[in-house]
């Protein structure tokens, strides 16, 4: 065993770049090309690798060192090593020159690894720029991993348009001018060379070109600083300075700080990086942050936009949740069909209840109110209303009743927020009416403070304004708890689905008539069959137990109201 050690090899323009990272500790055992540490200048990030194999003796760098080539990474304990061992950058394939013939110096340099830093391949036709893959060196039938941009967008010059991913880096490849994108030549998947066509663009030239070019002539492209291996044993990888995407999300503009590596290790987990709050300095995204991400998505705390998205009303095609295809089939095969597109608002409620669905663990109970005496003082005071024109009903009754439950068991009128729970004060009862466009859910404010009366009456103007399509926003917001009445239609018990971030729904169906046991003989009673669903995260069975049987106890008996 013999101690080596490990130095910063070429690393090309980046002079006095500072330390960012940390990837290994003294006693690792590193392989050949693993990275060590990542450092990063104003332009670029990139990751110094080792380039022996060995077991880490001592760290001779800390976070904010400045280094530069010759600086001396780690030490290493290896067998066969010679004392100091560094890595040599290989010859850069030869810069294409200019329709000028002109070379640019920059363009012949090739940093430590083997893609060098020659210009994109762009020709200016008119307003038409085609973008090229520029020299990316050794690398042959790159595989492109994330395309970065979509036809409409405005590209700016050195804005990254693909990611492309070898066995040994990763790189993105920039524009090399600055219009907008016509027309995306690559798709993810798609294998590319140097002077494949990338895209084509529309629109001015970038800086540094001949402007408004009246014949087509060549265009230089910037360089730009791009990844990858120089030697046989080292690899790094390099980052532009550009926006980054998730290729399911419209670019932002905004730009996620993170290490070539912690990049690396967001994509495998499909964590989009935009998304993650950087705990690092200036905002870097650390590995610890996509660990913490990928576990509040994991645990339902946080949903991506990209799940958001990509969930249509429909379910979508189940991808985002590792699921097989939602099944394609041509209908027509089996008998004559017609195509329907869905309404507006069975398309936002189907979005809804399917993240409801998948990411609350509810489960419901099921039981049964005695409201035979409940009715009967319904009916009766409806008859006595009569000449008012204004119509007691059971849903009246119901969402009095469950503020008194809600009031009891304060979970039920709670709200998840990360790790803890927002109690509510107040008392906003949704109800779920069915209207010709679908379902929608208009709210009673501060149902506690309103009488039977003032409810029925308020419930029948939302629901005629629902059933109008004229809810506002408002009408529609700051539920606690929501009751979904089919009662007037039929049904025995259902399994209905919380709206979120409630944590609990009351599912009721029609009442009737059955034989109840009263310990000596089968009295009629008018039975109302209740489901209860709750947020299992926040709510045990046994409290959801006792949350019916009061409703329960409340319904066969209005006067528990009030004490
Ligand atoms: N058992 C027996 N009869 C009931 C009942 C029950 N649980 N609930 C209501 N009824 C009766 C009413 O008494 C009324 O009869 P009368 O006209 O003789 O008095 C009749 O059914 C019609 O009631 P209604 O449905 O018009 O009124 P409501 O207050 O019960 O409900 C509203 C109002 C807006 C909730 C209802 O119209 C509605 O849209 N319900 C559907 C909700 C829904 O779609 N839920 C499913 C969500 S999940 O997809």
């Amino acid at each position: 065993m013999s101690i080596i050690e490990i130095q910063v090899p070429d690393i090309g323009d980046f002079d006095e770049v500072a330390v960012i990272e940390l990837l290994v500790k003294p006693g690792d055992t590193v392989k050949a090309e693993q990275s060590l540490i990542t450092v990063e200048s104003d332009k670029a990030s990139m990751e110094i690798p080792s380039s022996h194999a060995g077991v880490v003796k001592e760290l001779k760098v800390k976070i904010g060192d400045k280094v530069k080539q010759g600086s001396i990474v780690i030490t290493l304990e290896a067998a066969g090593a010679t004392n100091s061992v560094r890595a040599e950058p290989v010859e850069a394939p030869a810069s294409p020159s200019t329709s000028s013939g002109r070379t640019e110096k920059s363009e012949q340099k090739a940093p430590i690894a083997g893609i060098s830093t020659a210009p994109v391949a762009t020709n200016l036709v008119a307003s038409r720029i085609e973008v090229k893959v520029p020299d990316i060196g050794d690398f042959k039938d790159v595989a492109v991993i994330e395309v970065f941009v979509k036809p409409g967008d405005a590209i700016k010059v050195e804005q990254s348009l693909v990611t492309v991913e070898s066995d040994k880096a990763a790189m993105e490849i920039p524009s090399s001018a600055a219009g907008v994108l016509k027309e995306l030549k690559v798709k993810v998947g798609d294998k590319i060379n140097i002077g494949d066509l990338l895209a084509i663009l529309e629109g001015a030239a970038q800086a540094g070109a001949p402007a408004a070019a009246a014949t087509p002539t060549p265009v230089r492209a910037e360089p730009v600083e791009a990844p990858s291996a120089s030697t046989s044993t080292s690899t790094s990888s390099v980052r532009t300075e550009s926006p980054a995407h998730n290729p399911t999300i419209a670019p932002t503009g905004t730009l996620p700080h993170a290490s070539p590596s912690v990049r690396k290790f967001a994509r495998e987990l499909g964590v989009p990086l935009e998304e993650v709050k950087g705990s690092g300095p200036k905002g870097r995204i650390t590995e610890a942050d996509i660990q913490g991400f990928t576990k509040s998505v994991m645990s339902g705390a946080v949903a991506t936009k990209a799940i958001a998205a990509k969930a249509p009303a429909g379910g979508g095609d189940g991808a985002a949740l590792g699921l097989i295809p939602w099944p394609k089939i041509d209908f027509t095969k089996f008998g004559p069909i017609e195509r329907k597109e869905m309404s507006r608002i069975k398309k936002i409620s189907g979005q809804n209840l399917t993240r409801n669905a998948i990411m609350i663990p509810a489960v419901t109970n099921h039981d049964d109110a005695d409201i035979t005496d409940l009715e009967a003082f319904r009916v009766s005071t409806n008859k006595e209303n009569e000449k008012l024109g204004a119509k007691v009903t059971m849903l009246a009754f119901l969402i009095k009743a469950c503020v008194a439950a809600l009031k009891k068991f304060p979970e039920f009128n709670s709200s998840l927020d990360g790790d803890a729970l927002i109690y509510k004060q107040y008392f906003h009862i949704g109800f779920a009416a069915d209207t010709p466009n679908g379902l929608v859910v208009p709210v009673i404010k501060d149902a506690d403070k309103k009488g039977i009366l003032q409810i029925s009456t308020e419930m029948g103007e939302l629901a005629k304004k629902a059933r109008d399509g004229k809810l506002t926003p408002a009408e529609m917001s700051g539920a606690c708890f929501t009751i979904s009445s089919l009662g007037g239609i039929g049904g025995r018990y259902f399994t209905p689905i919380i709206n979120a971030p409630e944590v609990a729904i009351l599912g009721v169906c029609k009442s009737q008539m059955e034989p109840v046991w009263d310990g000596s003989a089968f009295q009629p009673r008018l039975m109302l069959p209740l489901s209860l669903t709750w947020d299992h995260r926040v709510i045990d069975g046994a409290a959801a137990a006792r949350f019916n049987a009061f409703l329960g106890q409340i319904l066969s008996d209005f006067r528990r109201v009030l004490l």
